[in-house]
């Protein structure tokens, strides 16, 4: 049986989670609007991811016991600046992501709750991954800079990443 402390924090991050979903889902939105299929198809793909985040919680709560809350939705924004900018954001709330992460471990570990505490650990690995695939973004982002073209070549570089998914996937990676 979970604790109520320990559930209401991982109701939260439920939210955390969700929002991620919806937040990749608006910028996909916007990136496709600009004829960026690349971005656009990298985009949705982290937005199923999120909500896949988002479920395994669910189903962790239900498994000890716990009651897992649908959260409301937040409005992600419509707009964004440029391409950059939606990078560094998903960059910025992976981070915030982690962190969050971080804290419920070490409320799990408090409290004893170690059942919650090896359920996190696949979110810890999941947040390396995340965070070190979205520096990589970055970096090429910063590498390709902001000539006429950059767009063209962003977008490229999002498809052969796009590819490399797909292989992972059909292999059996992720
Ligand atoms: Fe679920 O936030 Fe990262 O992947």
């Amino acid at each position: 049986m979970i604790s109520k402390k320990m559930e209401a924090a991982l109701n939260k991050q439920i939210v955390l989670e969700g929002y991620a979903s919806f937040l990749y889902l608006a910028m996909a939105v916007w990136c496709d609007n600009l004829g960026l299929s690349g971005c656009h198809q990298f985009l949705m793909r982290q937005s199923d991811e999120e909500r896949m985040h988002m479920m395994k919680i669910f189903e962790y709560l239900g498994e000890v016991g716990g009651f897992a809350l649908t959260p409301g939705v937040k409005e992600p924004p419509r707009q964004f600046k440029s391409v950059q900018e939606v990078f560094k954001m998903v960059y910025a709330h992976e981070q915030k992501v982690t962190k969050s992460i971080n804290g419920l471990i070490a409320l799990a570990s408090k409290e004893n709750d170690y059942s919650t505490e090896t359920f996190l650990q696949w979110y810890v690995n999941e947040q390396r991954e995340e965070e070190a695939l979205m520096r990589n973004v970055l970096d090429r982002i910063k590498l390709i800079g902001e000539g006429p073209q950059s767009l063209y070549f962003i977008d490229k570089e999002m498809e052969a990443i796009n590819r490399q998914a797909a292989v992972a996937e059909a292999t059996g990676g992720n």
